[in-house]
């Protein structure tokens, strides 16, 4: 931790509340082998380049601080196939819902659009990666910081909705989702996901196809998309063509042996160990961070400084936000701002006076639940669900 705020602390850009400009107008995110190139790719704005094939951009953080929905052209980007579809018309396309129903459907856009009920919801995507790249002891993965993650106001049709007028058969049991992508080479497994029938029928899960008032931009996932509130992005797949209900548990490669996590209570074991037993990764844990203020920030001795940020969790609602500026000595309630479903960001403020000097802020986040973030990291083997208390160190001169 102490290694990772000096690193920041010469770095004059780290004072914005991003990563440290490189000098070759990369950013260098503060963990070893944390030098990215900034990249742009189309609809997007500058981005920090994770992998170019499969395409994965990650956001810079202080796009968080802007407002509370993340821009489209910056909303961060994962793939993990490289197979992407180059063409897609959208007069063309179709959505089929079929397998264990007793109607299957092809429905073109124009149909989804006309033929359902449509509805909106304010969601954060996140990849189960996100801030994998602090994870201690390091684990394999794509290392990234904390941009793998965004809010949106998602505009489609329930599921529920597609999946009644298909008509469920008895025995339905799960319902797989797959997308237009393709393995780029025999013998990896294509990506598609499940959710258990219930689940899918909730009335929540839906098949987008705006993101923030506009189409979905390609590399989030155009034309269609399934959004799953409150569960990790491995979840939302892009590209959606495909729906099938199964009766049976699916047990493809990325239900059966990826994005898995230890099925104990805090979903973590001791570092180095191997979990006995896994299950499917699920909803979000409680997370904070502080965007107003980046760690080694300079702020004014003796006058007060608004302190911001957001506040999230996976469904449980986010009931307070505390913030400490003494190193976790004394904690303050900050002021929450303006909600936008229990899915959404959450705005956090709090002003504080600091003297002179150099200061530890930490920011927690607690449930109505109940859940609050750990002060020490959880460990697990795929460094999923990072979500320690943040730290950053500010100097008030
Ligand atoms: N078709 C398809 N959908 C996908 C993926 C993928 O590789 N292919 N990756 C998933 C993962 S792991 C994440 S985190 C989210 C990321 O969504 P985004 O790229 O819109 O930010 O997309 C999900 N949907
Ligand atoms: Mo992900």
């Amino acid at each position: 931790m102490f290694d990772r705020r000096m690193f920041l602390a010469g770095a004059g850009v780290a004072a914005l509340g991003g990563p440290a400009l490189a000098a070759d107008g990369g950013v260098t995110l503060p963990f070893g082998n944390g030098a990215r190139p900034l990249v742009r790719m189309p609809q997007k704005r500058e981005m920090i380049l994770l992998t170019t094939r499969p395409p994965q951009l990650e956001t810079p953080f202080t796009v968080f601080n802007d407002g509370l929905l993340t821009p489209n052209d910056a909303f961060f980007v994962r793939y993990h196939l490289s197979g992407l579809p180059t063409v897609i018309d959208p007069g063309a396309f179709r959505l089929k819902v079929g397998g264990h129903v007793g109607k299957p459907l092809e429905l073109s856009l124009a149909s989804l659009k006309r033929d359902f009920p449509v509805s909106e919801i304010v969601a954060v995507n996140q990849c189960s990666g996100n801030s994998r790249g602090f994870v201690q002891p390091r684990v394999g993965g794509g290392q990234l910081g904390n941009g793998a993650m965004g809010n949106a106001r998602w505009r489609g049709v329930a599921l529920k909705h597609l999946l009644e007028k298909a008509g469920l058969r008895e025995g339905a049991r799960q319902v797989t989702f797959n997308g237009l992508d393709n393995p780029p080479l025999d013998g990896i497994p294509d990506f598609v996901k499940a959710l258990d029938l219930d689940h899918a029928l909730d009335g929540e899960v839906m098949v987008a196809f705006q993101m923030n008032g506009e189409d979905l931009p390609f590399l989030n996932g155009y034309p269609l998309r399934l959004i799953v509130p409150g569960y990790y992005g491995t979840y939302w797949v892009k590209h959606l063509d495909e729906i099938t209900v199964v009766d049976a548990r699916y047990d493809g490669y990325w239900m059966k042996t990826a994005y898995r996590i230890p099925d104990n209570d805090c979903n973590c074991l001791e570092p180095g160990q191997k979990p006995d037993k896994t299950k499917p990764i699920g909803r979000f844990n409680v997370r904070s961070f502080i965007t107003s203020h980046g760690d080694g920030a300079q702020v004014k001795a003796g006058s007060v400084a608004e302190l911001r940020g957001i506040a999230f969790a996976g469904g449980d609602p986010v009931r307070r936000v505390m913030v400490s500026a003494d190193d976790g000595q004394t904690w303050h309630e900050t002021q929450l701002g303006e909600d936008l479903g229990r899915y959404s960001f959450r705005e956090w403020r709090l002003g504080v006076t600091f003297g002179a000097g150099k200061h530890a802020i930490k920011v927690r986040a607690e449930t109505a639940g109940g859940e609050v973030q750990p002060v020490t990291a959880r460990w697990q083997p795929a460094g999923y669900m990072h979500n320690p208390v943040e730290t950053i160190m500010v100097e008030a001169v």
